[in-house]
């Protein structure tokens, strides 16, 4: 078996049964595409067609909903009908980092219910595994993933050295609902104990703090190219936000159609020359 980093998508999405995993990588190996959007916007006007334009070229459609200042819960129904009409998959970006029982509660209830709707969501591992049981309890049977931020791009970052090795050890200890990490590189042979194997083992490493012409955002960003991240670090889906909805929310919808296929085309390109095949 060729190692993770020379498979294609689709041939590792035969190896997940995690029902989220395996539709992410079934739609990017479908669209060639492993660009996912993060959508930062504060009315839903501007959501909706910041979506509607780049939906063609993306896998995934990355949320913060709590930021959309008019928001109501037509607003899922119709983030749900451009998941089916562009066909791509919903990851809302909500970084839980409180005990089980709280965390449950926020992923399946309140204003958003992110559950019901989110194929994808993250968590900080800072609580410790309890984390994962609480938001599993709600998850799992719902055919949700989950994602754990191993590591950030801003600068300073804390989560690195052992507090990374730990996030690893807690996604390889429930690796039926942890699909993988936000993370800045693969995390493979990564906190492993004597006498441990990472052989076999696939985790989908999910990576922001991408962008082609600017190095950051003067907020502690730091942005590196498509390159960088899937073809020097072996990362799977790139994260991008500003870089195609630019400063004004996106108002021009042939500049971001543009940007966004320019930036599917750099993933792809840095994941074929990564395979090492034009398939
Ligand atoms: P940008 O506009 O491409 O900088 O947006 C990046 C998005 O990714 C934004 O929604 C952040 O909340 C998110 N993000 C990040 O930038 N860096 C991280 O380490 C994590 C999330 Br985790």
């Amino acid at each position: 078996m060729a190692s993770i980093l020379k498979q294609t998508y689709s041939q590792r999405a035969a190896n997940h049964t995690n029902p989220a995993a395996k539709a992410l990588l079934e739609t990017i190996a479908r669209k060639r595409s492993n660009l996912c959007v993060s959508v930062d916007v504060t009315k839903k006007a501007d959501f909706l067609r910041i979506i509607d334009v780049v939906g063609p070229y993306i896998c995934l459609v990355k949320t913060h909903v709590d930021v959309i200042e008019d928001f109501d819960y037509s607003l899922v129904e119709q983030l749900q009908e451009l998941s089916v009409k562009h066909d791509f998959q919903i990851f809302e970006d909500r970084k839980f980092a409180d005990i089980g029982n709280t965390v449950a509660l926020q992923y399946s209830s309140g204003v958003y219910k992110i559950a019901q709707w989110s194929h994808i969501t993250n968590a900080h591992p800072v609580p410790g595994p309890s984390i994962i049981t609480g938001l599993s309890s709600v998850g799992l049977p719902l055919g949700r993933g989950l994602l754990l931020l191993a590591e950030m791009s801003t600068k300073g970052s804390l989560a690195v050295g052992s507090y990374t090795e730990e996030a690893v050890r807690m996604a390889r200890a429930n690796r039926d609902f942890v699909i993988g990490f936000i993370a800045q590189r693969r995390m493979d042979g990564i906190g492993l104990r004597d006498g441990e194997s990472s052989a076999g083992e696939d985790f989908l490493v999910l990576t922001p703090g991408v962008g082609l012409d600017v190095k950051g955002d003067g907020m502690g960003q730091q942005y590196r190219t498509p390159r960088e991240v899937v073809l020097e670090s072996g990362c799977d889906v790139i994260i991008v936000g500003r870089g195609i909805y630019g400063k004004d929310n996106g108002a021009n919808p042939d500049a971001v159609r543009a940007q966004a296929e320019r930036y599917r085309a750099e993933g792809w390109k840095a994941y074929q020359e990564r395979i090492g095949s034009s398939a």
